[in-house]
């Protein structure tokens, strides 16, 4: 007993575990609490010390409504009495899923315009917070190919009308000034982030409206190799700029051309049209260019189009072959279950899923469209992502990464959310509920970790875990409702963790195997 004592004191004294993070700086704003960051100061998340918890400890991350912000003690293994009908979470290390790719954010215009409005030192803060080890880890980014709603005016790589040999192509103002200096202080502080993109229109010459946006303008047949050419110029010009392009979609969100007076950039793709254009041409062509490693993802758009569009899709064998996964978004997910991505990742377990748009405030009924502070908001997120991974996502990549207080700017005046908004009058950000919900994964599921098997049948508590390259188990948990409880997290090799579990709280809990 008194050996145990001494043993414990020892290891509280020389466990120096996380005194050195900056702690969250919170304020009180319309809806919740927000962590405010500026030029000087930001709160962090340091490795700890150990950095994998000795045999026997957990470490124990909790944000919760009531204002923790990825505060961090310690439980232990075997040391506590939990009662008889104590729901019971039982990780099994030995069934294995999808192997993670990570999580991120988009590098939009408005992300640009918007971190550009603060100082220099500001703006390193932000990148730092998303993409430093004492922040998020994102090792993920998309970057849209020319111009989205986000922008403030409708553009392409080439406005020059029929300009067939693709001239006049070039980059935009907006790529230099917003977009890749940003980018690439975000590949410094991680050089292993890896970058998606997706083009929203072609330019209005190759598609049969004529137009950026509207009804039904598809891509002229005759255009089909143009617009590859087009695509890998694309990738050619942000090589040249030092940044490489994992990924490319067949465009964002085809099924808006079908909506009437949707504003948005926007190209129309049926299941037969895209398949052709990537059988023949995009799939070839890349193949033949130096760009041959770049995959295309199917898609980029809503759930309820699964499993139908990406079966049709892969009838065409030559299409299935040149696809390496399918990109999904996350904004009618309400509607629809996620088990419409196992029957995906059944039609062929070779192609990934990757979730690679959401944000909150997008809906109609949404206002205000920025709710500074708003915890449901990021539960909203944090019970998304654990979805997805239970439902064979490899990744989950956030939309803008910064907007400002009215959630633009947007040419078309489609405001939504951010995790970040800034407030340039005072050069600081806010950090909002959904930064922390995305950082439980991003910060500890690093890339390469598997997802492994954990019961997620308690209706208040919402569970999925991992285990990483090094071997630690990471389990993240939601307590979805307004009181404590306890659970007990037992793990078949280290027994069991009792677990108080806060009114709406995100739980990351760490330990080695
Ligand atoms: C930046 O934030 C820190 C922590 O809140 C504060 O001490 C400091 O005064 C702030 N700096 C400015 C210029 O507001
Ligand atoms: C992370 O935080 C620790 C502790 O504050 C600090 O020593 C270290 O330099 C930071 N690392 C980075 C990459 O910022
Ligand atoms: C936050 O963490 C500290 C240990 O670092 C712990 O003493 C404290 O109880 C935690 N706060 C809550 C509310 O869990
Ligand atoms: C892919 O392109 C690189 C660089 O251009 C080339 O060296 C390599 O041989 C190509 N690989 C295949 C499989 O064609
Ligand atoms: C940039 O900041 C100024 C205030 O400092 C503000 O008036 C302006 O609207 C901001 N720009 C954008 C695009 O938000
Ligand atoms: C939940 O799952 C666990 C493990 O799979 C199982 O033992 C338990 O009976 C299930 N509970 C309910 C209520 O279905
Ligand atoms: C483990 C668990 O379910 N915890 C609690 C979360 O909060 C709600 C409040 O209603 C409880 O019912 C849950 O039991």
């Amino acid at each position: 007993m008194e050996y145990t004592k001494t043993l414990l004191l020892l290891t509280f004294l020389f466990n120096k575990g996380n005194t050195q993070a900056n702690d969250c700086v919170p304020r009180e704003l319309d809806f919740g609490i927000v962590c405010v960051c500026n030029a000087t100061y930001c709160d962090d998340t340091p490795d700890n010390d150990p950095k994998i918890p000795e045999s026997g400890t957990v470490y124990w991350y909790v944000s919760s409504k009531s204002g923790l912000r990825l505060n961090l003690s310690q439980a232990h293994f075997n040391s506590c009495e939990a009662s008889y009908n104590t729901p019971v979470l039982t990780v099994d290390p030995s069934r294995r899923y999808q192997t993670i790719f990570g999580f991120g954010g988009a590098f939009t215009d408005s992300t640009g315009i918007n971190i550009k409005n603060l100082s220099r030192a500001a703006q390193d803060q932000i990148i730092r917070t998303y993409f430093g080890r004492n922040g998020s880890r994102y090792s993920l980014g998309r970057i849209p190919i020319g111009g989205t709603d986000f922008s403030t005016r409708p553009y392409t790589y080439d406005d020059s009308p029929s300009d067939v040999l693709l001239r006049y192509f070039s980059l935009a103002p907006e790529d230099y000034k917003y977009k890749i200096p940003y980018i690439r202080r975000a590949i410094e502080l991680n050089p292993d982030v890896r970058f998606f993109s997706s083009a929203w229109s072609a330019p209005s010459w190759m598609k049969t409206n004529h137009r950026i946006n509207g009804l039904l303008g598809f891509l002229e047949r005759k255009y089909y190799r143009t617009y590859v050419d087009y695509l890998i110029k694309f990738l050619q010009e942000y090589k040249n700029n030092g940044i490489d392009i994992w990924g490319i979609s067949t465009g964002n969100e085809p099924t808006n051309a079908f909506v009437p007076f949707d504003r948005l950039n926007v190209m129309a793709w049926t299941p037969r049209t895209v398949s052709e254009w990537v059988a023949d041409y995009a799939g070839p062509m890349l193949e033949n260019s130096e760009f041959n490693r770049t995959k295309i993802l199917l898609l980029d758009d809503q759930i309820f189009e699964l499993p139908w569009a990406a079966a049709k899709v892969f009838q065409n064998p030559k299409a299935k072959h040149y696809i390496s996964g399918t990109a999904v978004h996350w904004y009618l997910d309400q509607f629809f279950s996620l088990s419409i991505l196992d029957d995906t990742h059944n039609l062929s377990p070779d192609k990934f899923i990757l979730m690679t748009e959401a944000c909150t405030g997008a809906n109609i009924l949404d206002n205000p469209k920025v709710a500074l502070g708003s915890w449901e908001r990021g539960q909203e997120y944090v019970l998304s992502i654990i979805e997805y991974m239970n439902h064979w996502g490899i990744g989950w990549i956030d939309w803008n990464l910064v907007l400002n207080r009215q959630g633009g700017p947007n040419w078309i005046d489609n405001y939504v959310d951010a995790p970040i908004i800034v407030n340039p009058e005072t050069d600081e950000f806010f950090k909002q509920p959904m930064y922390y919900a995305l950082k439980h994964f991003s910060r500890f599921v690093e890339r390469g970790s598997v997802r492994i098997n954990i019961n997620n049948n308690l209706s208040n508590v919402k569970s999925t875990a991992f285990v990483t390259p090094s071997n630690e188990v990471v389990v993240v948990l939601y307590n979805k409702s307004n009181r404590e409880e306890d659970v007990v997290l037992e793990d078949p090799n280290n027994g069991p963790v009792c677990l108080k579990l806060l009114p709406y709280s995100i739980n990351t809990i760490i330990y080695a195997q």
